[in-house]
């Protein structure tokens, strides 16, 4: 090929990708996070790549109308199974936009890799040649911690612990929760707490409770000094704040930006600088680092999508 050419298509590649990974993790959130299977490979235009690439250009659509989606395509030993989850109080809209960037991200950044999963601010998708629909697996969870800290973490943790382990009940148990859960309690002085927990639809009440427990000890181990804290996992999420960081929550205090929907609210507390707590143990997986959003805003392309 030209090598001019091959100059401008690498030029528009890495383009695109800023602009996927801006709509998965917009300006005041953290970079994405991906892990990538190393031990399981699929080669370049095999029955495997041409059922994900299929697979994978589905979902945007069902995304525009279904919080969450598992399905699968093709014949073993080439079938892939894939499943996005959206958080719940997303709309249909951001969904869209958000597994749409999942899913080319996920394609550049995992190429020729036969299980990968990608965690954005609103989204999460994974596919592998496994089934795993109705598995729980809490291997791999990603917790961060709000940069900022809190003078009072004692008392913190006390409202953590009982408001979640009540709310993790409810998103669990509760038929009606379809195992997602919102909860505001007041904290001290004016500030309130705001806690949020969903799982993968396709797990049973009790594995969605055991996914939460586990994150609930993730974030309690890792970020207890912390004014907020959320935990990423492949078959549920959970996450508080000290400030109405999701839609419907009823907070008076400070001016909200919900954006377009793909980025979270943003406020004070910083949460674009959400730190990574690196104790990734799946030692079958590789997880990449991408440039930080902050890096990515300064890339041309990415105002004119926002
Ligand atoms: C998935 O791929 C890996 C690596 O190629 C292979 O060892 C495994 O048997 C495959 N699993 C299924 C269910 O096809
Ligand atoms: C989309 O949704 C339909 C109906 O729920 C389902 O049959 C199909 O498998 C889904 N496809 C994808 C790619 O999620
Ligand atoms: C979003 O999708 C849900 C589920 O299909 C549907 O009930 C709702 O009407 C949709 N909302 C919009 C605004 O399209
Ligand atoms: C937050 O508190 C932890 C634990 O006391 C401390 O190690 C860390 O340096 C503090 N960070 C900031 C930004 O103050
Ligand atoms: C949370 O509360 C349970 C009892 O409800 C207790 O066993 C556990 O130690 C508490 N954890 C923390 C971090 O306080
Ligand atoms: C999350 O908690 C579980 C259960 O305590 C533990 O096995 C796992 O290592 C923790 N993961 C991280 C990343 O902290
Ligand atoms: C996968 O990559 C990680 C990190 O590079 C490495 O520690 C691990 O041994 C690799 N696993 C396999 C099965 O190659
Ligand atoms: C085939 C299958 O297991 N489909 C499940 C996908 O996940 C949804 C959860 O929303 C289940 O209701 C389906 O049964």
């Amino acid at each position: 090929m030209d090598p001019d050419i091959e100059r401008v298509e690498k030029t528009i590649q890495m383009l695109l990708l800023y602009f996927f990974i801006a709509n998965l993790h917009l300006a005041y959130a953290d970079p994405p996070n991906i892990l990538c299977s190393n031990n399981s490979n699929y080669e370049a235009n095999s029955p495997f790549q041409n059922n994900l690439v299929t697979l994978m250009s589905s979902l945007p659509s069902n995304a525009s109308v279904s919080k969450i989606s598992n399905t699968s395509t093709g014949i073993d030993p080439d079938k892939v199974y894939a499943q996005y989850m959206c958080l719940n109080y997303v709309t249909n809209e951001s969904c869209r936009t958000c597994i749409t960037a999942a899913s080319e991200v996920i394609m550049q950044l995992c190429p020729g890799v036969k299980e990968a999963v990608v965690w954005g601010e609103l989204c999460q998708l994974r596919y592998s040649n496994k089934t795993f629909l109705g598995h729980l697996d809490a291997s791999g969870n990603i917790p961060q911690q709000n940069p900022k800290n809190i003078s009072n973490p004692e008392q913190l943790i006390l409202v953590v612990n009982k408001t979640l382990s009540s709310l993790i009940k409810q998103a669990a148990f509760d038929p009606s929760a379809n195992m997602y859960a919102t909860r505001e309690v007041p904290f001290t002085g004016s500030d309130r707490f705001f806690s949020l927990v969903q799982c993968t639809t396709d797990l049973s009440p009790d594995d969605c409770y055991t996914c939460l427990e586990v994150a609930i000890a993730n974030v309690t181990t890792c970020c207890s000094f912390s004014r907020g804290a959320r935990v990423f996992s492949r078959s549920c999420y959970l996450r508080y704040e000290l400030y109405a960081f999701y839609d419907g929550a009823t907070d008076s205090s400070e001016n909200q930006m919900t954006g377009k929907g793909m980025q979270g609210k943003q406020n004070m507390d910083n949460s674009h600088q959400y730190r990574r707590i690196d104790t990734i143990g799946a030692s079958t997986f590789r997880l990449l680092h991408l440039p930080s959003s902050d890096e990515n805003q300064d890339a041309t392309m990415q105002g004119c999508f926002l």
